[in-house]
């Protein structure tokens, strides 16, 4: 380990939005020399966690499903191959329900607080399914004429929910409960942002690392682009933000295709070296690492 703090940076993002698939193949190809100038200087003492996250993605299996409450402490011992610089990193891997939970009880723990104030920089994980629930605006005045126009025919043919039953008076339009974890993920993710530069937090600047994961499903060849066009209100959140939010974009297929899809998984597990798996672009669409989103937190790819 080295004689300067270790740094630490968190990865947020909704549950199933990639993380522990991230983290598997990042640490599966530090050793490798063609990852864009990142190798492993000193080995973590607990290396099960690592190791077992690297045994499923090297044997192209997903990962499960990380336990909420389970704190994966991930630490390890970086140099920059191009600089000599040796650096210590805390990347904790955490369940995406933790982070459901602080937007749905304003509240966290202890551990997360303390972590969540020493942090430098944050790999944030949106999933191309977190944008089924992204309606804009005129979508839904598209939508309302045709719910105008079927609400007799749903009313004879719906019965109503236990829920709608239960709250709706005579006469009255049935009020549907809030549900924090139906809303928008882009809500979510621009409030989970706030609680870092804003309460409880303040930190004056951050470096984001904006990860769009499973790339190899999205039809688009330019993460900024596709950002803004599917999560718009997330996308101007950081424009507008960007003097605290330092960002990048990437586009990153950490596990190269889908699973089962029989003859892609076989494809990639055919592959001679276990980093070919993996597809990483720059929010241009460049061609860029897989360590490039770690890099950018440390501070070591140009602005
Ligand atoms: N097609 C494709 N699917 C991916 C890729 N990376 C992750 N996935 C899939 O996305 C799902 C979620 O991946 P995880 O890495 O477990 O997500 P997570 O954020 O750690 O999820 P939680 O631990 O539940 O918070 C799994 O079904 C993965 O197989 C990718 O590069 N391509
Ligand atoms: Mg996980």
């Amino acid at each position: 380990m080295t004689e300067t703090p270790a740094r630490t940076f968190l990865m947020i993002g909704r549950p199933g939005t990639g993380k522990t698939t991230f983290l598997a193949a990042l640490w599966s190809c530090l050793s490798d020399e063609s990852n864009g100038g990142l190798t492993i200087e000193a080995l973590p003492k607990d290396r099960q966690y690592l190791g077992q996250c690297a045994k499923a993605w090297l044997s192209g299996k997903t990962q499960g499903h990380t336990p909420a409450r389970t704190f994966q402490q991930v630490e390890f011992s970086l140099k920059d191959s191009l600089t000599g610089g040796l650096a210590d990193i805390v990347l904790p891997d955490m369940s995406g329900e933790v982070f459901d939970g602080h937007w749905k009880e304003r509240y966290w723990e202890p551990d997360y607080d303390k972590l969540a104030r020493n942090a430098s920089g944050v790999m944030v994980f949106v999933h191309p399914q977190n944008w089924q629930d992204v309606r804009n605006l005129t979508d839904l005045a598209k939508g309302k004429h045709l719910i105008d126009d079927s609400q007799d025919l749903a009313r004879t043919e719906e019965a109503p929910s236990p829920d709608r039953q239960e709250n709706a008076s005579p006469g009255q339009e049935p009020e549907i409960p809030f549900d924090h974890l139906k809303c928008s993920s882009q809500v979510v993710m621009v409030d989970l942002l706030q609680f870092l530069i804003d309460e409880p937090c303040h930190h004056k600047e951050l470096k984001v690392s904006v990860i769009i994961s499973a790339w190899d499903v999205v039809k688009n060849d330019n993460p900024e682009k596709c950002l803004k066009a599917n999560m718009p209100l997330f996308h101007q959140f950081l424009v507008a933000n960007s003097k605290r939010l330092d960002y990048r974009l990437f586009g990153v297929s950490a596990q190269g295709g889908d699973y089962d899809d029989a003859a892609k998984r076989n494809s990639l597990l055919e592959m001679n070296k276990p980093i070919e798996m993996c597809q990483v672009i720059d929010g241009a669409g460049e061609k860029t690492f897989l360590t490039s989103p770690l890099r950018w937190l440390m501070g070591l790819e140009s602005s």
